[in-house]
């Protein structure tokens, strides 16, 4: 009679697992296999390494090796740096190719769309949290600044003074600014030309950047120096860059964040829309705020009913936003972090959808997300 086996997938890709050819789909250790219970999640050995990196975030960003060109050339120009980050989407995940290239230059930070944060949120805890997560990249920025540029009475922002105080820090050098598509660079530019004087006979223009097929906008600021205003770095490790428009539009805050304290207890779970959730596996009862634009909701519900409320939430839409993107189990990654117990706020950030913030006592939280986005674990954003 035959011998009758189940046949396994990868939960993470699908691939029927096989132990027979490692350069194949779903190849996995035979001692990997064997040592797996009935019940147990397995991956093959392709997915385990990228689910290992996952969970360290280094989860990488994607970035054109022509924009790597050019700050080779900012590199041996010794030129001055503004990265523009937007402090809601931000969650401390950097390109390290870029990180890499121009971390050994004189470098600012401009956090953009102050505006998203209510008043009372102290400047020094946003400025505090960037320097932290740019430290993380070996990256000692010179200034941290923190801009508004939608709203009329923005945040202290004067042209003049960000201008002088460019020229001060550039030091003759040429300027270039880089930034994740949609951070503010082009609303940032447009803000700070008031207080900008041509004096050369050069004119602003966009250009090919010599020896790439780059388009950057080019800015005089000297006869022998230039403003250079790279491409945004796409999204590819972001919420806003993953989902369809139609949810981004959802999870783009349009308004400041409210901060509300709430309650999850051990074996609660909170679903973030059917696009995240965020489950006390251990621990006590823990106060949280989740910090998201006005148009997601979230529910609590119990643990172990998560799944069947998420693929039912898929059809009835009671929860928002729904992406048609996340049909199956497969759609999603999971990851468990184990806090530390020192009593100190902590993030648990969802690159570009929002962050569940929290005292670490030691829980245990498992978290779902949309495959493919950046997840980070970090000191509180605000404190
Ligand atoms: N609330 C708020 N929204 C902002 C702010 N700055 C920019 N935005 C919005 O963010 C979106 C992107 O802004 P842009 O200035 O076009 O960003 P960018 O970095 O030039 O984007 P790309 O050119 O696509 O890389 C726009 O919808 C802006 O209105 C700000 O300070 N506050
Ligand atoms: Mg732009």
């Amino acid at each position: 009679m035959g011998k009758l086996s189940r046949v396994l997938r990868c939960y993470h890709c699908g691939a029927i697992l096989q132990c027979e050819d490692e350069n194949e789909k779903g190849y996995i250790l035979p001692e990997s296999l064997h040592r797996a219970t009935p019940i147990q999640i397995i991956y093959c050995d392709k997915c385990f390494e990228t689910m290992k990196a996952f969970n360290n975030s280094e989860l990488e960003q994607k970035v054109d090796q022509e924009v790597l060109k050019i700050l080779d050339d900012a590199f041996a120009t010794d030129a001055y740096i503004i990265w523009v980050v937007d402090l809601f989407s931000f969650n401390g995940t950097l390109n390290k190719e870029i990180a890499d290239k121009v971390k050994k230059l004189s470098l600012t930070v401009v956090g953009t769309k102050r505006d998203l944060f209510p008043s009372s949120v102290k400047d020094d805890s946003l400025i505090n949290y960037l320097r932290e997560r740019f430290q993380a990249y070996d990256i000692k920025p010179n200034t941290i600044r923190l801009v508004s540029t939608s709203t009329a009475n923005s945040n202290k922002f004067d042209p003049k003074e960000l201008i002088n105080a460019m020229n001060v820090a550039r030091k003759g050098h040429d300027v270039y600014m880089i930034g994740n598509l949609t951070s503010g660079k082009t609303s940032l530019i447009n803000k700070a030309m008031k207080g900008y004087e041509n004096k050369t006979n050069r004119q602003i223009k966009t250009v090919t950047y010599p020896g790439t097929s780059v388009s950057v906008l080019e800015i005089p600021l000297s006869r022998s120096s230039f403003f250079y205003e790279l491409p945004g770095i796409s999204q590819t490790t972001s919420a806003q860059g993953r989902l369809e428009k139609e949810v981004v539009k959802l999870i783009t805050p349009k308004k400041d964040v409210k901060i509300a304290n709430r309650l999850l207890n051990a074996g609660e779970a909170l679903v973030v829309g059917s696009l995240a959730a965020f489950e006390i596996i251990k621990g006590k009862a823990t106060y949280y705020r989740f910090y998201c634009a006005e148009a997601v909701e979230t529910k609590k519900v119990l643990n172990k009913k998560l799944d069947d409320f998420i693929n039912e939430n898929n059809i009835r839409r009671s929860v928002r936003p729904v992406s048609e993107r996340l049909i199956s189990f497969l759609d999603y990654d999971m990851f468990e972090y184990t806090m530390e117990n020192d009593k100190k706020w902590h993030d648990i950030s969802i690159e570009g959808l929002g962050w569940l913030s929290f005292i670490a006592q030691g829980q245990v939280i498992r978290v779902r997300l949309p495959k493919g986005i950046a997840l980070k674990e970090s000191l509180a954003k605000i404190r």
